[in-house]
């Protein structure tokens, strides 16, 4: 395992996001034909994916067998209870928080004035899931299916459930408990050895991304983008430091130096899926944060916890009300913290997954949901952005929940060691 550990992995992935985002401007500004078809959307496209796939592969087996190995550390089912309890009200609060102080940064600086948006995009507006539609969508009719699909919450749930028989059997179970702990070093050994990929995967991504949008594609939604990224700064810098200050004692800075080369996954895959095993390794090993809490939060977070998603919401709601000239009610505006609040609830961490549900928040508080088809050309790059946020909270939350549960090692948390990456 040692020896797979590339220590200059943060700084070749730095250097190939930089060497993506120079060759993607350029390639941009290329007119032959050439490069777009065998550069672009050839072999960035296909370097693009097999990094995501190969990371994707990974994250059913690992939130399988880590979370059973968790709920099995854990000691009582009080404390999964409790545990469950703090996590959950934690997420809800972080992403009301977030929403709320989008939808202020919107309404103050007014992106959408004067923006005559184009009609022609058609958004298909999915319906949102009732409160009991989520709970029934909780429990897996058929656990091999939910995870072959990739259905997070069921996968999560089942894990859960198989956790606390093993922790019920006791003895007569321990053959098994042994084979979990097992295959749970194996997968993150097998995860070491495609992070030897890495940097290639995130060069393609970030080449591919710019070379399709080109600088220029940006400036005309500046406005908007740029609100939407101080929002996501603040969350980070100001409300996920307080809260992890205020709840926790932990210090900040020393979270954010070592959860920073996650942001690089987050950034170049746009998936908090794709980014949970880098997500759970970092938590764990760097910022001590025991398995039996972090192979609970994680997942759980990376699956309804997306507080940068619903910072986008809020402001491309407000943008697109303003372009079409709709005045929103403060109704309307709990309506849309309701909303995307749910929304996130039942999606899964994967990219653009956030512009789909703002169709579902737009359509509930009957807004034009073709505005959309304006901001999804800069969608991916804000996408990438506002992952880095999800997993950041994530991370934030697993940290507060560990320290007042007392299974969060203080001396892995401050050994600066880590720090470097
Ligand atoms: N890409 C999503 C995620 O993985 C976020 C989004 O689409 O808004 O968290």
């Amino acid at each position: 395992m040692k020896a797979l550990q590339n220590k200059n992995l943060t700084r070749n992935i730095i250097l190939a996001m930089a060497l993506g985002i120079a060759v993607g401007i350029l390639l941009s500004h290329s007119d032959m034909a050439w490069t777009q078809t065998y550069l672009v959307d050839g072999a960035f496209h296909v370097g693009g994916q097999i990094f995501i796939r190969s990371l994707k592969m990974l994250v059913v087996p690992l939130v399988f067998v880590s979370l059973i190995e968790g709920v099995t550390s854990l000691s009582d089912l009080s404390q999964l209870g409790r545990v469950g309890g703090k996590t959950l009200a934690l997420y809800l609060m972080t992403t009301a928080i977030a929403i709320s102080m989008a939808i202020s940064f919107g309404l103050l600086v007014s992106p959408g004035q004067g923006i005559e948006l184009s009609s022609e995009s058609q958004f298909v507006a999915k319906e949102a899931p009732g409160f009991g539609q989520i709970l029934i969508d909780l429990i897996p009719a058929n656990p091999l299916e939910a995870m072959t699909q990739g259905n997070m919450l069921q996968v999560i749930m089942f894990a859960i459930l198989i956790g606390l028989g093993i922790n019920i059997q006791g003895k007569k179970a321990s053959s098994l408990l042994n084979f979990v702990k097992e295959a749970n070093g194996v997968v993150m050994v097998v995860l070491s050895i495609l992070m030897l990929i890495a940097p290639f995967g995130v060069f393609c991504l970030v080449a591919k991304i710019f070379a399709t949008l080109g600088f220029s594609a940006i400036l005309p939604l500046a406005k908007y983008f740029l609100v939407v990224v101080a929002a996501l700064i603040c969350q980070v810098t100001l409300v996920y430091t307080s809260i992890l200050k205020v709840f926790s004692g932990l210090n900040p800075m020393v979270f954010i130096r070592k959860f920073r080369e996650v942001w690089l996954y987050a950034f170049s895959t746009a998936s908090s899926n794709a980014t949970l095993p880098i997500t759970l390794k970092t938590v764990e090993e760097k910022l001590g944060v025991h398995n039996k809490i972090a192979s609970f939060s994680i997942p759980l977070g990376a699956t309804i916890n997306m507080d940068g998603t619903a910072i986008m919401q809020g402001v491309a709601t407000v943008f697109i009300a303003q372009a079409y000239q709709v005045d929103l009610a403060v109704t309307d505006f709990l309506m849309v913290v309701l909303t995307a609040t749910m929304a996130s609830v039942g999606t899964a961490g994967v990219p653009g997954v956030g512009l789909i549900t703002l169709a579902m928040v737009l359509n509930q508080v009957g807004l034009p949901v073709e505005g959309i088809g304006l901001i999804i050309g800069i969608d991916r790059l804000l996408d990438m952005m506002r992952t880095a946020v999800n997993v950041t909270g994530d991370a934030t939350v697993s940290c507060i929940v560990a320290k007042s549960e007392k299974a969060l090692d203080t001396a892995t948390f401050s050994n600066k060691a880590h720090a470097s990456g």
